[in-house]
């Protein structure tokens, strides 16, 4: 792979409504967008950082200086044998997974399509479709959300997350819970939580969820693992999680039990491979997290989540939940609850070129 030239953009993607967590609310996705190019090859991959440094210390700004100052100038005229090569140079970089993984994933999608594989299959996928459940932000009142809810398990997601936050927590989630008592139903709070909390957490915990979402500080294992001593529901780690190093940290203190793998917060895919695999030996169940990606993230995060170890509901819903039009095509939708895995060579979706220079609102190219 013969780096000839990469385009790095900054596009503006318009959420249909407003996405409300925690630790603030999203109205636009600033999402930078990578483009790789080597003989005729086009390797693309986004990168998940937010505006604003409340879920990770990385933001797009960050991501923007990295990649433009230290990782992308140097990539252009190498004939590389692979992704890991081409990543190798960055390892120097403490931190910025994020920035990280945007690298990692474009030259994974290159290499795919210089094999004509799928990116499915190159990383060791074995499904053909992902289950998928959906992340439902906070909504103004209980009824909004319940009608939301209802809206979603109509539309076939086998399970709801629910976003929490201290007074929006115990008496909003069992309503949806009594509403719709068959339903798998899941709570994240985005760190929003500390062992003060303990009433407020055990009594979440006789609401009969399959699990509770980083309920406690994004650094802190040892709380987790005594929060987890005390209930029964599994916790789950989001934030905590930015390496396989980390994971092991929480399997050995017991700081949780299931592990979200977001591909773009990990690292990359080598990196949520890793995870996958020392979480199979464990014994514990992952699945893949989201970050309102556009396409692109949204296909690197399909084909990672075609994993066998993935064995619970992504956060993958489908491109018209988020956007009234998505950047690549076909666009992902969902069917029984499940998304299909592409099968073309690389991500295995087209790019639509012509509205992503339309959202363009910066650029920088090598
Ligand atoms: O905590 O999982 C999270 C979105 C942005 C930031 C953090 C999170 C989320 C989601 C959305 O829950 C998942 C999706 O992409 O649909
Ligand atoms: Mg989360």
């Amino acid at each position: 792979m013969k780096i000839d030239r990469i385009l790095l953009r900054e596009i503006r993607m318009q959420l249909k409504e407003p996405f409300e967590i925690s630790s603030g609310v999203v109205h636009d996705r600033r999402v930078i967008l990578l483009t790789v190019f080597s003989e005729g090859l086009t390797g693309w991959s986004e990168c998940v950082a937010g505006e604003d440094p409340s879920y990770s210390y990385e933001t797009c700004e960050t991501a923007w200086f990295l990649l433009t100052k230290l990782m992308l100038p140097q990539m252009i005229g190498k004939d590389l044998a692979s992704t890991e090569e081409g990543v190798s140079d960055t390892d120097w970089i403490r931190g910025h997974p994020m920035a990280k993984a945007a690298l990692e994933m474009a030259l994974m999608d290159l290499e795919a399509k210089t094999q004509k594989q799928s990116l499915g299959s190159m990383v060791g996928g074995t499904k053909q479709e992902v289950e998928v459940g959906v992340s439902v932000g906070l909504q103004p009142n209980d009824l909004e959300l319940a009608t939301k809810v209802g809206a979603f398990i109509e539309k076939g997601y086998s399970r709801i997350k629910l976003k929490i936050k201290p007074g929006r927590d115990i008496h909003m989630v069992a309503k949806i819970r009594e509403l719709y008592p068959d339903t798998r139903i899941m709570v994240d709070a985005n760190s929003a939580y500390s062992l003060h909390d303990m009433e407020v957490l055990k009594e979440l915990d006789k609401l009969g969820l399959m699990m509770i979402e980083q309920p406690l500080a994004h650094d802190d294992y040892l709380d987790h693992a005594r929060l987890q001593q005390e209930i029964e529901t599994p916790i789950c780690l989001d934030e905590s999680i930015r390496s396989v190093n980390d994971v092991k940290l929480a399997a050995e203190l017991g700081s949780c039990k299931i592990i979200n793998i977001k591909p773009g917060r990990v690292g990359g895919i080598a990196s949520s491979k890793a995870i996958h695999e020392y979480c199979l030996k464990k014994g514990m169940p992952v699945w893949c997290g989201g970050m309102l990606e556009s396409g692109v993230g949204r296909a690197h995060n399909v084909a990672v989540a075609s994993l066998p170890g993935f064995v619970l509901p992504a956060d993958i819903s489908e491109s018209q939940r988020y956007w009234a039009e998505d950047i690549v095509a076909p666009e992902f939708t969902i069917k029984d609850g499940h998304v299909q895995v592409p099968t073309d060579a690389g991500i295995g979706v087209t790019v639509l070129e012509d509205l992503v220079a339309k959202l363009t609102v910066r650029s920088a190219e090598f």
